[in-house]
């Protein structure tokens, strides 16, 4: 018991994060599952829109804030980080210990917001004045706001907790060009949240304070602006989606090099310049989420052509990606074919972003399904694809035991399967014009909606079978054997002697 509340130690703190995220993505899934349960044919099936935007929002919050940030940077962060630059544990292991337990009861806050009075139905960009107290009255906004308040002082304090731990107790001469990639994506990753989240804080508490003691920043009759919640929320809202997939690009990299045999990445030095990139451009971009708000034409031509410049970077990553792989005979490894797959999905998702990027394309696309499909090739395909690849790759590493690699084979060719069919007619529906966030449709849309529907069923039914191929894992005891001469047992430890760039696989070795 005291190992696990009073726990300071780097790797059983990202095990309670991996468990936490674990149990948030199995909710969030089943939301998800009631939300294509209801549009998988015409006409209602609740019966009730402002429980069926509830759990929208709840299901958009949770899986961003309490599946992908707990399971990226606090589950893979704490377990791999300090392995990767040498270091004995994070820089403050108790601020650790408690950046974790801020998450619980952050999340049961939330929860416990949808089962009082009204719910939370405002999406989770909780745009005023559909979240002010006249639309939303009841607590439930105040309480998703003190629980985003809270999910946002643990990501605070693990920012500064992996911050320091970057620059504070890296290996006595590893230099920064020498730091491992996923390192550097974390770092800046740490960066963006600290930057980022502040903005979020004050919109939401200038929020609250509109709903609660009569302040008008939001209100035009009080001299406020809705327009400025927008702003300071995107000012979060788009370098967040690169927290989110961050990290997975540090996963990927690693993952491509050691299943490649190679040293080291293919331009490693530009796969840091293009990370660092992306989290400075992402700053300057938000606006693109606001093109229908009535924005002169040059504003909206600066945010378009900002906006595009961040396929640069990403290109070179994509392509240096690509470039690891060159040359070795093709290993179909099980975290290999999820990398495959993020490549290719992820390289999807990001060209439809191009796309809206372009503002007159955006006045018609904008909250229509084309928006639902585009984040979320980048999210359940690229963020998701690059949690998957990297718990198949280190589970070994983490619990000490290995997988069925046949199963896990057909749970991949399943969840390939289930997240195209679900989320690859949404882009149909999009450009014809079906617009997101309402819980019925005309008929004219029903085929697609069905065939998605029918895809979340398929995805579900992978995840299910991944958790019995975690199971069979646990009780087969099939126990990994540590070598410290490089020539591991496992496939996946089989690497060459370390050279520059690639102190990551000492500690990994010694553990
Ligand atoms: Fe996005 C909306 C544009 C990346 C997540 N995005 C969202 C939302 C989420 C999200 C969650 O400009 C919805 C928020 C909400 O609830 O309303 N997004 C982009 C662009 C990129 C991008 C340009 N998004 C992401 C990532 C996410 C994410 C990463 C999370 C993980 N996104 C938008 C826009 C909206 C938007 C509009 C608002 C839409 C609306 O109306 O609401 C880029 O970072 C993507 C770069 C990646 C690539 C692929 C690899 C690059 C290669 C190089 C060659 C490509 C070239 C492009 C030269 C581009 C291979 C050529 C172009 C062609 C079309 C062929
Ligand atoms: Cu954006």
């Amino acid at each position: 018991m005291n190992k696990w509340l009073f726990s300071t130690n780097h790797s059983d703190i990202g095990t309670l994060y991996f468990m936490f995220g674990i149990w948030s993505g199995i909710v969030g899934m089943m939301l998800s599952l009631i939300i294509r349960l209801e549009l998988s044919q015409p006409g209602p099936l609740m019966n009730n829109d402002q429980v069926y935007n509830t759990v929208v929002t709840s299901h958009a919050l949770i899986m961003i804030f309490f599946m992908v940030m707990p399971i990226m940077i606090g589950g893979f962060g704490n377990w791999l980080l300090p392995l990767m630059i040498g270091a004995p544990d994070m820089a403050f292991p108790r601020l650790n210990n408690m950046s974790f337990w801020l998450l619980p009861p952050s999340l049961t806050m939330l929860l416990l917001s949808s089962t009082i009075e009204s719910g939370v139905g405002t999406g989770w960009t909780m745009y005023p004045p559909l979240s002010s107290n006249l639309a939303h009255s009841s607590p439930s906004v105040d309480m998703a706001i003190f629980s985003l308040h809270l999910a946002g002082v643990s990501s605070i304090l693990g920012a500064i907790n992996f911050i320091t731990t970057v620059l504070n107790m890296s290996a006595v001469g590893m230099k920064m060009d020498q730091t491992p990639l996923f390192v550097w994506s974390v770092l800046i990753t740490a960066f963006l949240l600290l930057l980022s989240l502040p903005v979020l804080a004050g919109a939401i508490t200038m929020l609250l304070t509109d709903r609660n003691i009569n302040t008008t920043f939001f209100d035009p009759s009080g001299g406020g602006d809705p327009i400025l919640f927008q702003h300071l929320f995107w000012f979060f809202g788009h370098p967040e989606v690169y927290i989110l997939i961050l990290p997975g690009f540090g996963l990927i990299s690693h993952i491509i090099i050691q299943e490649s045999g190679k040293n080291e990445s293919f331009g490693f030095i530009g796969m840091i310049y293009a990370m660092v990139s992306i989290g400075v451009l992402g700053f300057v971009v938000w606006a693109h989420h606001m093109f229908t708000v009535g924005m002169d034409v040059d504003t909206r031509a600066y945010f378009t052509s900002a906006t595009m410049i961040i396929a640069v970077p990403t290109g070179i990553k994509v392509f240096s990606w690509l470039a690891t792989m060159h040359g070795v005979y093709k290993n179909f490894s099980i975290s290999m074919l999820w990398s495959l797959g993020f490549i290719f999905l992820f390289t999807i998702g990001g060209l439809t972003g191009i796309i809206l990027s372009n503002s007159s394309i955006d006045v018609v696309l904008h909250d229509t399904y084309y928006v639902v499909a585009h984040f979320h090739y980048v999210l359940s395909m690229g963020a998701v694809f690059a949690i998957m690849a990297g718990f198949i790759h280190w589970y070994p590493l983490i619990m000490g035991l290995t997988l069925n690699k046949k199963w896990l084979k057909i749970q991949f060719m399943i969840m390939f399967l289930g997240v195209n069919l679900t989320f690859f007619p949404q882009h149909y529906l999009g450009l014809s014009g079906m617009p997101r966030r309402y819980s019925d449709y005309p008929d004219l849309y029903s085929s697609w909606n069905l065939i998605s529907s029918f895809g979340s069923l398929v995805s579900t039914l992978s995840i299910m079978l991944l958790m019995i191929i975690i199971w069979e894992s646990l009780i087969s005891k099939r126990i990994v054997v540590f070598s410290i001469n490089n020539q591991s047992s496992i496939e996946w430890m089989q690497s060459t002697p370390p050279q520059e760039h690639s102190y990551m696989e000492l500690p990994l070795i010694s553990k």
